[in-house]
């Protein structure tokens, strides 16, 4: 698969909370910096994602007196997880991971900053109505295809690559550059759609052009 001018890296939530020791750890999440910076220098536009929630936001399973991480309530954009506090807004758990080196990123998203409504999604919030503002970012830019690695496989990657293919941006999940949670089937789940959607799943060594 060869890169192209019009190609977008849109690298999710590599953020500590989500890395061994952080508040939502992912399993492994740290291992996915080597192959995000093998492949980045071949693409001309690199984009950030970072989960960047209020001290109270609804996804927190603490909001909720008598819920536990990891429980499902319904809101009134339908069913939402709740997650241990994490990526709350100018911690150290929100921060990029320090060894994070994509100084040619040309836009932070920051996205999950409204209390009452979660965004796994860079795209759109929960409620799969309230844009974020990327796709028109993307579209004035005319950037069509957007690759994504990241954090979590089966959450925010997954969300953004569904909603990508939604707005008509061709979608391309590099899998060995993501690490997921996999709760309740989660990682099961999103394979399903993703192959129905038409977001295509490969590994970074199958990318090509530009610099290596
Ligand atoms: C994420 C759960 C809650 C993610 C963010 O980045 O996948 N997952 N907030
Ligand atoms: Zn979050």
């Amino acid at each position: 698969m060869r890169i192209t001018p019009t190609d977008v890296l849109i690298v999710v939530d590599l953020q500590n909370d989500f890395c061994p020791g952080g508040q939502l750890a992912v399993a492994d999440g740290d291992s996915i910096l080597e192959p995000i910076h093998r492949i980045a220098p071949r693409f001309e536009h690199i984009v950030l994602t970072q989960d960047w929630h209020p001290p109270d936001h609804t996804s927190f399973a603490n909001s909720h007196p008598g819920k536990k991480p990891y429980d499902s309530i319904a809101l009134a954009y339908g069913p939402q997880t709740l997650w241990p506090t994490h990526c709350v807004q100018g911690t150290h758990g929100a921060e990029f991971h320090a060894d994070l080196r994509l100084n040619r990123a040309e836009l932070i998203l920051r996205k999950g900053f409204r209390r009452e409504i979660d965004s796994y999604s860079a795209f759109f919030e929960n409620d799969r109505i309230t844009p974020t503002g990327l796709a028109g970012y993307l579209r004035e830019r005319g950037l069509t295809r957007t690759f994504f690695a990241g954090l979590a496989y089966d959450f925010c990657v997954g969300f953004s690559a569904l909603d990508a293919r939604r707005l008509g941006f061709e979608a391309v999940v590099l899998r060995d550059a993501c690490r997921a949670i996999d709760l309740n089937g989660s990682v099961t789940q999103i394979d399903l759609e993703f192959a129905q959607a038409g977001v295509a799943v490969v590994q970074c060594a199958e990318l090509s052009g530009a610099a290596a």
